[in-house]
């Protein structure tokens, strides 16, 4: 290693629940098994590279306040190269094993197209050779089609058919980089897909177009041989009014009208899915049911603001639904625990990155454990099964098996009189979800 720069941290140890020490994991033990499988391989962490490396933690109302030694802000690829080797050096002391980033994280965007393509390749090389050397590898790569102001009315939804086509050019080449990287996916995040108004947008047209985005995309990784899984991220609004992709099942619906469920999955973030006004487990339920959930984005919002904050996960009930979820599915296959989250602005200091991903490991070590033991027992699952019991006799089995017409069904009710149902007995089971985190 050339320059250190971190000094003062070494590698973040488990120490367990009586360690009195910030800088150890007191639950995330990374060899240690849950069931089959250790917590690394269940977990999956990533680093944010836009959040951790790159973000300067400004806001609307003042400029950016940390302390990112690594960073001299210039538009340089040795000045990128150099947050890489701050990056790599970080996720191997947290013992982070994966990360994510846009193009235009890990290199600057120049001049013109042809540069900041050069530009990405001369990084890419670099990142390559760090991959190696700190044994990490790339959970997902993306483009960043929403900061530049030419995306300022959308990239495959623009209204301006150059605009659509560097978009295209961008992730053409966002994809060669995550293939190099041996990046296990890809996502596709439209903060600029959608619109502010429609008296001056045309949103089937818009739509059509997206549609014909992502199934060029899809021919270009077959293409390429890129056997990364791609993954649409719903998020409902910010920056745009309405966002199409608003949440896991507007994707869907969106995947399954354009012929492209086979091709997609979701990457689901929580504070994404709190914007869209359901909870995390909906969301993470709705795309497990129809085979689509892919990756989590690990955040949190906060919810007394209307707004995408990403904070790092800290609370055990979250984390608990989410990998009980995750569980459920059998576990992450290509994705994984992306933590799109950023420390708050008044927590500049470098360390302070590593107090905040020590959270949300611990937390999500946690809520695993927790997790794990809930399906074991089982006691819930039988609950639910047992309220739905009447669909697997008589009547009801008639019903799930197709066979039932609004006749017999009307025949049943004259002659079974009022019914009742059992009672759905919410306290009695948040008062058990309770013991388990006791
Ligand atoms: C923005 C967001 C993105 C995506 C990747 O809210 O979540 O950072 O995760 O583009
Ligand atoms: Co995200």
């Amino acid at each position: 290693m050339s320059q250190e720069f971190f000094p003062k941290i070494g590698r973040i140890p488990y120490e367990g629940t009586k360690s009195k020490s910030a800088l150890a994991f007191r639950h995330y033990n990374a060899e240690e098994k849950v069931g089959k499988k250790t917590m690394k391989e269940h977990l999956r962490f990533s680093m944010a590279y836009w959040h951790a490396m790159k973000n300067p933690s400004g806001d609307p109302f003042g400029v950016g306040t940390r302390l990112r030694p690594w960073d001299d802000g210039s538009d340089s690829v040795e000045n990128a190269k150099r947050v890489a080797d701050a990056g790599f050096e970080f996720m191997e002391k947290l013992g982070l094993e994966y990360y994510c980033f846009h193009d235009r994280d890990v290199a600057p965007e120049l001049g013109d197209l042809r540069a900041s393509s050069d530009a990405l390749d001369e990084v890419a090389a670099h990142l390559k050779k760090l991959q190696r050397q700190h044994k990490v590898k790339l959970l997902w790569g993306t483009a960043c089609l929403f900061s530049h102001p030419r995306y300022m009315q959308g990239a495959a939804t623009s209204p301006d058919a150059d605009v659509y086509a560097y978009a295209a050019a961008q992730v053409k080449k966002a994809m060669e980089v995550t293939h190099l990287l041996g990046g296990r996916g890809y996502v596709f995040w439209g903060g600029r897909e959608g619109y502010s108004t429609l008296l001056n947008t045309n949103m089937k047209r818009e739509v059509g177009n997206l549609a014909h985005f992502l199934h060029m995309a899809v021919d270009y990784k077959k293409k390429i041989g890129f056997k990364g899984q791609f993954f649409i991220e719903p998020k409902p609004r910010e920056p745009t009014t309405h966002q199409y992709d608003s949440d896991a099942a507007a994707c869907l619906n969106f995947l399954r009208e354009n012929d492209l469920l086979k091709d997609f999955q979701l990457n689901i973030e929580t504070n994404h899915a709190t914007l869209a006004m359901h909870r995390m487990e909906h969301e993470l339920t709705v795309a497990a049911d129809a085979g689509a959930l892919g990756s989590v984005d690990a955040n949190t919002g906060d919810e007394l603001i209307g707004w995408d904050t990403d904070q790092f996960p800290t609370s055990i009930y979250l984390t608990t639904q989410i990998m009980w979820q995750i569980l459920k599915m059998g576990g992450f296959k290509t994705g994984g625990l992306n933590f799109d989250a950023k420390v708050r602005r008044d927590s500049y200091e470098p360390v302070d990155l590593f107090y905040a991903h020590i959270g949300g490991m611990d937390a999500f070590a946690k809520g695993l454990k927790i997790a794990h033991r809930i399906l074991q027992d089982g006691d819930f699952a039988k609950f639910v099964t047992q309220r739905y019991a009447s669909f697997d006799r008589g009547i009801g089995k008639t019903v799930t098996q197709g066979k039932a017409t609004f006749e017999s069904l009307e025949k049943h009710a004259l002659a079974n009189g009022e019914p009742m149902p059992g009672s759905g007995r919410q306290e009695m089971l948040e008062n058990l979800l309770n013991t388990y985190l006791d």
